[in-house]
């Protein structure tokens, strides 16, 4: 849906000059605001390569550099497409560059700063896609750390051979080989996070974040 969002007044009103006489017409700024978005986003090393971008998501609005806005979850389409209402969920956001905070089923939290998104007027699909970037994967134990190490591992070859849908990295339908190496092959990376993050600063650390 498309929710209309008013700076000021509502059309135009009639000003009077000095003389109190003469009268101007001024209209007021009306804003259009998007409040269903659609965003694209690629999960890594898929299987097939193309069309095969399917994940669960969660897509956070931050601030630039600033606080936490929103925060909204879809499953993406086989094209990484996916479609939020943020007006539904009770945020009204503005026409504007955004921060925004995007994390996959089987992936690591990944940063996509100073996007612009929610204007009617801008491009039709909000996308996380362009300069090659994608959500790395490996994150798949129950415990959401924002690092890919060994709990990730020992979880997936606890699960080896099964078609365990958030091990199965490349979504080929079976969690194997070709999953452990992806997971190996991150190993040891973080994701990112915002420096306001309630999970940021917990001693022992239960989230990392890219510095
Ligand atoms: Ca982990
Ligand atoms: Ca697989």
């Amino acid at each position: 849906m498309i929710g209309i969002f008013v700076f000021g007044s509502f059309g135009s009103f009639v000003k009077t000059n000095a003389l109190g006489s003469a009268t101007t017409i001024v209209n007021l700024l009306v804003k259009n605001s998007l409040c269903t978005s659609v965003f694209k986003a690629y999960p890594e090393k898929r299987i097939p390569r193309i069309g095969n971008w399917s994940t669960d998501i969660i897509s956070d609005v931050y601030v630039v550099n600033g606080s936490k806005l929103a925060t909204g979850t879809a499953t993406s389409d086989s094209q990484g497409i996916y479609t939020i209402d943020y007006c539904a969920l009770g945020y009204t956001l503005f026409p504007g560059n955004y921060d925004f905070y995007v994390k996959g089923f089987s992936h690591l939290e990944k940063k996509f700063a100073n996007t612009p998104a929610f204007d009617v007027d801008g491009p039709s699909i909000t996308d996380f896609t362009t300069d090659s970037r994608q959500l790395f994967a490996g994150e798949t134990s129950m415990v959401f750390d924002n690092k890919i190490n060994s709990l990730d591992l020992s979880t997936q070859i606890r699960l080896l051979y099964s078609a365990d849908i958030k091990n199965d990295l490349n979504r080929d339908t079976k969690v194997n080989s070709l999953d452990l190496s992806n997971t190996v092959w991150n190993l040891y990376m973080l994701g990112d996070c915002s420096p306001f993050d309630p999970l940021k600063n917990l001693t022992p650390a239960k989230k990392a974040c890219n510095p």
